[in-house]
């Protein structure tokens, strides 16, 4: 693999799509070829395992059947997309991956880290992002962002404890393997956390170029 795999995390509501475009604009700018994808989701199957992830229904999922989903998508997604544009020598900026899954489905969920890690092998191999940004915010700002865009999907539509949980969830991560995690304070105007962004840029590059 000759690219680099930067993953965008954190709770809803805390920008990771709108900053995403914007370091996208930096690294192009850059000359640096750059895709962008997220999770779940990123190519047509994995896009219909979105839906029936996000879409309320009468039939309650259980968190194991969510959890294999979440893999399952992840499996097309790193088939069909990732390892192809790695290999190419990209830049991959992914809104949202496994850190999703150790926080959503290991903290809000409550499964265990363990399995979750079982399953991270199977599916991923030896592949990890080269490293995670967390855009961090206190719960009531990122629900209050998302609710202000109307229809809430399935996860949205958790309780206080459940994003609570994958706050802290996403915070013990970071703080267990600095090397690979950046925390932004996504709580900032956009003009701030993009000033942030702009001071990570060099070690991006710093990272691409080696
Ligand atoms: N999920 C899972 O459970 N397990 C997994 O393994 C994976 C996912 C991969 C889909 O995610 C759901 O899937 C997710 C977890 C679960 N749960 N939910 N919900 P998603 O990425 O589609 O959903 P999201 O995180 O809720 O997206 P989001 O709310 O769009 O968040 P965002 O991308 O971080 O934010 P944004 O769209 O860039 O911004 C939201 C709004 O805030 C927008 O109006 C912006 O203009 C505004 N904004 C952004 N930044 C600022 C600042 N700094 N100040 C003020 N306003 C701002």
């Amino acid at each position: 693999m000759t690219g680099l795999f930067i993953t965008l995390e954190g709770p809803e509501g805390a920008g990771k799509s709108t900053n995403r475009e914007y370091l996208a604009e930096r690294l192009r700018a850059e000359g640096i070829e750059v895709l962008l994808t997220r999770e779940p989701g990123g190519t047509p199957l994995a896009e219909r395992i979105r839906e029936v992830l996000l879409m309320p229904g009468d039939e309650v999922m259980s968190a194991d059947t969510e959890l294999l989903l979440v893999f399952a998508a992840r499996a097309q997604h790193l088939a069909e997309v990732i390892r192809p544009a790695l290999a190419k020598g990209a830049v991959v900026l992914c809104d949202r991956f496994t850190d999703s899954t150790y926080a959503y489905q290991g903290g809000g969920r409550g499964l265990s880290l363990e399995r979750i890690a079982t399953l991270e092998t199977f599916v991923q191999g030896d592949l990890r992002p080269d490293l995670t940004l967390v855009f961090d915010l206190p719960v009531e700002v990122g629900l209050a962002r998302a609710s202000a865009r109307g229809r809430l999907d399935r996860f949205e539509l958790e309780g206080r404890v459940f994003f609570d949980a994958v706050r802290s969830a996403y915070l013990k991560r970071a703080e267990a393997d600095p090397k690979h995690y950046r925390l932004v304070d996504a709580a900032q105007p956009l003009a701030q956390v993009q000033q942030s962004l702009d001071a990570l840029l060099p070690q991006l590059l710093g990272l691409y170029r080696g």
